[in-house]
């Protein structure tokens, strides 16, 4: 068993000791390589053995500090998807989380909307399991260390604070878009994302504004724990940069009691579990 530690093999349930604050068996820097082929059978046949059907795991030799849901925004990117999982699973087990892993695959070829599809992660999630907290990943992106725990925090968390792809810098100080996470109290207090920036940008930087106005902090591992490697891909169709996105970031302030989780609506097509994640595809289009 991978997050496997040295503690008394107990009961299931609430008769488990509470489990490390570190968790014992991390790896530090690990190796990821996209350059390969994969399929989600490798995947099945690497981490399998130790997932319940949906994506879900719970440490058996101690009681997870935290449930996480892992929100994942997709469209037509099943090759990255392979990869992700390939490689976040075993972290997040090593992480001795309690976890699930939620794709939200937009369906039909309208311009996409990440935030509202992570917005209705949070809601589908919630439907199925009491999860704390909330990790919202971008599928192209793969920590390359361990200690980079998908956990949440006093306050709102980035975690993918050095990217390759910009050198492995923060490239501003406000950022929070690629992966962060939020207990649920912390989302409800900002009312979520807003649900209406379709294209491409500006749905992380109206978050971090929702932040701030809450009177929160943005919470970060630092630069050498939070590296990450993006998969390179060209820019997807239907996802063109929003020109609204400016403009809209002068509004995060006036519209984030009225745009957002309080306001959401969509409609679930089909729920499919696998058992590498639960894979929920849903119509956006209901609000336009
Ligand atoms: N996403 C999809 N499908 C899409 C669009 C977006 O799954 O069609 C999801 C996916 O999780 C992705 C995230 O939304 O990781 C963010 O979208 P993005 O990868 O397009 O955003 P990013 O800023 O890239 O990473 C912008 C385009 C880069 C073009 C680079 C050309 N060299």
């Amino acid at each position: 068993n991978p997050e496997e530690s040295a503690g008394p093999t107990g009961r299931p349930g609430k008769s488990l000791d509470p489990c490390a604050d570190v968790p014992p068996n991390l790896q530090g820097v690990l190796q990821v390589e996209f350059r390969t082929n994969r399929t989600l059978q490798d995947v099945r046949n690497h981490v399998g053995p130790f997932l319940q059907q949906g994506g879900r795991y719970r440490p058996t030799s101690c009681r997870a500090k935290q449930k996480v849901a892992v929100i994942i925004p997709f469209r037509n990117r099943y090759e990255h998807l392979t990869h992700w999982l390939y490689y976040l699973h075993p972290v997040l087990m090593r992480q001795q989380l309690d976890y699930g892993v939620y794709v939200i695959n937009q369906d039909g070829d309208g311009v996409f909307n990440r935030a509202k599809l992570m917005n209705i992660g949070f809601v589908e999630a919630l439907k199925e399991y009491d999860y704390d907290c909330f990790v919202f990943s971008d599928v192209d992106l793969v920590p390359i260390d361990d200690r980079n725990l998908y956990r949440c925090s006093d306050h709102p968390r980035h975690l993918s604070v050095a990217v390759d792809k910009f050198n492995f810098i923060l490239p501003y100080a406000t950022i929070f878009g690629g992966v962060s996470a939020l207990s649920e109290q912390q989302f409800l207090k900002v009312n979520g994302f807003s649900n209406t920036f379709w294209g491409w940008g500006g749905e992380d930087d109206d978050m971090s504004q929702r932040i701030s106005y809450r009177r929160m902090f943005i919470s970060r591992p630092d630069s050498v724990t939070g590296r990450y490697k993006m998969i390179k891909h060209k820019r997807d169709s239907h996802n063109d940069p929003n020109p609204r996105r400016i403009q809209k970031l002068r509004e995060t302030y006036s519209n984030m009691d009225k745009d957002g989780l309080n306001s959401l609506n969509y409609t679930v097509r089909e729920i499919r579990k696998d058992l590498l994640y639960t894979f929920v595809t849903v119509d956006v289009q209901a609000d336009v």
